[in-house]
């Protein structure tokens, strides 16, 4: 593929944290050429997004990707059109394993949304979030997971739906907390094994 710009912002200061960084991580896997550009969501960031969506990026949010001239958005749709361009390598070999990472995207946008409503409520909100709302999302993941060898959500071969579920730990900070998770364990190590993976995540701590 030609070179891509990934465009974000700098979440809470944190080189990771939200969507940006699932598309970093495929990015990253693929050993893709690439830039990450961070932008800010200042006052500024109004009359920009107004010209994203005259050149063509609809949606006028973050994340978005340009690569050939053209801008593209959405988390998700972004790391479906990147493993298309590179001949399916990171979806499902049939409709029915595809129906499957489909479903599990799904499930990560919806856990996402449950903690975006957590962490701005009130500290109820977040009490449920951590005691009711992670754990069956948890749950889920785990059932994914067991559903064949592992490591990964088809098997041994990692999808683009790996990298939303670490992710997606990882901005939870659940990483560390799955030891009554045994798939997602053995999950979580695979995948902070895989070569581009590992020097990505080493260089985060630098
Ligand atoms: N589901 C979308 C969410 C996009 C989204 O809402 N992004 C936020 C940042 S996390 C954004 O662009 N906020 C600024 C704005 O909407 O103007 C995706 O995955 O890309």
């Amino acid at each position: 593929m030609e070179k891509i710009t990934l465009y974000y912002f700098l979440v809470n200061n944190k080189a990771t944290l939200g969507l940006g960084e699932n598309i970093k991580l495929l990015l990253e896997d693929a050993a893709l050429e690439h830039e990450y550009v961070r932008l800010e969501l200042d006052e500024a960031w109004n009359n920009k997004k107004v010209q994203l969506v005259k050149e063509g990026l609809y949606s006028g949010t973050l994340p978005y990707i340009e690569v050939g001239g053209k801008k593209f958005g959405r988390t998700v749709p972004i790391m479906r059109y990147i493993s298309v361009k590179l001949g399916n390598k990171y979806h499902g070999a049939n409709d029915e394993e595809n129906q499957i990472l489909d479903s599990a995207a799904d499930i990560i946008g919806d856990w996402f949304e449950s903690a975006k409503l957590a962490f701005n409520g009130s500290n109820e909100d977040k009490k449920k979030y951590v005691e009711v709302d992670t754990p069956r999302f948890l749950d889920i993941f785990e059932r994914y997971l067991s559903a064949q060898e592992g490591p990964y959500i088809l098997g041994e071969k990692i999808s683009y739906s790996d990298f939303l579920i670490y992710h997606r730990l990882d901005d939870d900070m659940a990483l560390d907390r799955l030891a009554d998770y045994p798939n997602l364990t053995k999950f979580v190590q695979s995948f902070v094994e895989r070569p581009n993976i590992k020097k990505h995540l080493a260089s985060l701590s630098k």
